[in-house]
């Protein structure tokens, strides 16, 4: 509760504090273009990190290719974390500058 004393007259204004319920932030994960990350690479990422089938992970690879970048889900704080994370630490250990990265949906 938030009261404001107002001495020149003596009134008290009270506001009741709504309940702090808010829900927590989503984020989506983005994958980003490049030249040289193979397709297949890509497509083996999408399918193995975000539990996509061959044919959805081939649509959002080409998505990415052909507009520069695309969402490969939507999930809380720490799942994005961790899915960013893995995924760029994959790409780095086979030498692919592939990126990924999040942002508040
Ligand atoms: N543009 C890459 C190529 O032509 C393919 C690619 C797709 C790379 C999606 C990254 O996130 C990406 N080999």
């Amino acid at each position: 509760m938030t009261k404001a004393v107002h001495e020149s007259d003596n009134t008290l204004d009270v506001q009741v504090a709504k309940p702090g319920l808010k829900r927590p932030p989503l984020f989506k994960v983005l994958l980003l273009n490049d030249d040289f990350t193979p397709m297949e690479f890509v497509v083996e990422v999408l399918r193995e990190f975000f539990g996509m089938s061959e044919e959805r992970a081939t649509q959002v690879m080409l998505h990415v290719h052909t507009r520069g970048m695309g969402v490969c889900g939507v999930y809380s704080r720490d799942v994005a974390e961790t899915k960013v994370y893995l995924v760029n630490d994959h790409a780095r250990t086979h030498q692919h500058p592939l990126l990924c990265t999040m942002e508040e949906a």
